[in-house]
């Protein structure tokens, strides 16, 4: 059932004992909504914890400044900007019993008993935002860095398409409210560890081109991302935006493989395709301009092989090639 903010906010007032997922591959959305969400919930005196199945990157530490850690057993399981069940991993069957899902992305399944969906949100945190007003939360640093963050990290620090004035109102809101904008820039966007750095030399190496140089593709095997030390699912998931930096690129498609067999193939798009419905046609989903797909079985290259097939009859479409 789809609801509207004032639904989500009184369900939120009427429930207790919070266990709130977000997303594998944790990125800055899912974990700003998470901490800002646990966050609000904590100051009104609820309980609340915010999980994720897959380890956190240490540079998300101080989102947690925003939560206690609470000792209670969960009772209403609240999902953000978790499109799908699947993007729960181990914690899938938790997820499928979610009482309220608050997301941005257009794929989202409707899992939930009730769905809060924004698709006109650059960020989830956006969304969350609202909730934390209605709620009437005041804003202090902490839940500013959160709301912060998510803003940030899904436009891409307020470069790519989907941002909008609202996105910049609110995150120079959070600014106002001390979100420290330039520290948290820094450590998302230009810091790289020494072994990032060796994982940006050796995937450069594997970018191939097709369709006349309007797809590219960059590779990180487990050959790889195993042999390098002091990297992280993060700098891992951060290849995915150099094959959009080509000059003439419309569709980059950044392949890793995350275990033995398992591949999760990213992609970016240009303005002049829909990478979304790309991934669409492999079970994936995700926002025009950025999406993903997972396969399982067979070689990296035959899981690449197929998503170039479909990003060539994309690009036909579209009148590219
Ligand atoms: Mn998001």
């Amino acid at each position: 059932m789809r609801i509207d903010i004032k639904e989500a906010v009184k369900f939120l007032r009427e429930n207790d004992d919070y266990l709130i997922l977000m997303h594998a591959s944790p990125d800055g959305d899912t974990l700003g909504c998470g901490t800002a969400l646990c966050g609000a919930l904590q100051r009104l005196g609820k309980k609340a914890k915010a999980v994720c199945p897959e380890e956190i990157p240490h540079k998300f530490d101080y989102l947690f400044d925003a939560v206690k850690a609470q000792t209670f057993e969960p009772k209403t399981i609240v999902c953000v900007d978790v499109a799908d069940t699947k993007l729960l991993g181990d914690m899938k069957e938790t997820g499928d019993k979610a009482e309220l899902c608050i997301d941005h992305h257009i794929s989202n399944t409707e899992y939930a008993k009730r769905t809060l969906l924004d698709a006109d949100s650059a960020a989830a945190c956006e969304i969350i935002y609202e909730i934390i007003n209605e709620l009437g939360v005041p804003f202090d640093k902490a839940l500013a860095n959160s709301v912060y963050t998510g803003t940030a990290t899904d436009t891409g620090c307020f470069r790519y398409s989907n941002t909008t004035p609202r996105t910049h109102r609110i995150a120079a809101e959070m600014i106002g409210f001390g979100a420290d904008f330039a520290g948290i820039n820094y450590t998302m966007f230009e810091l790289k560890t020494k072994g990032r750095i060796k994982l940006e030399q050796s995937a450069l190496n594997t970018i191939e081109y097709y369709a006349d140089g309007h797809i590219a593709v960059i590779y990180a095997p487990l050959s790889m991302t195993e042999s390098i030390e002091d990297i992280d699912s993060d700098d891992i998931g951060a290849l995915a935006n150099i094959p959009r930096q080509i000059q003439g690129v419309d569709i980059g498609i950044c392949a890793k493989e995350k275990k033995k067999g398992v591949y999760k193939l990213s992609l970016r798009s240009s303005k002049l395709i829909d990478c979304s419905e790309i991934a669409q046609l492999f079970g994936g989903g995700g926002h025009e301009r950025a999406s993903g797909c997972s396969f399982k079985g067979g070689t990296i290259e035959e899981a690449v092989a197929q998503v170039i097939k479909a990003c060539e009859e994309a690009c036909k479409k579209a009148g590219i090639i």
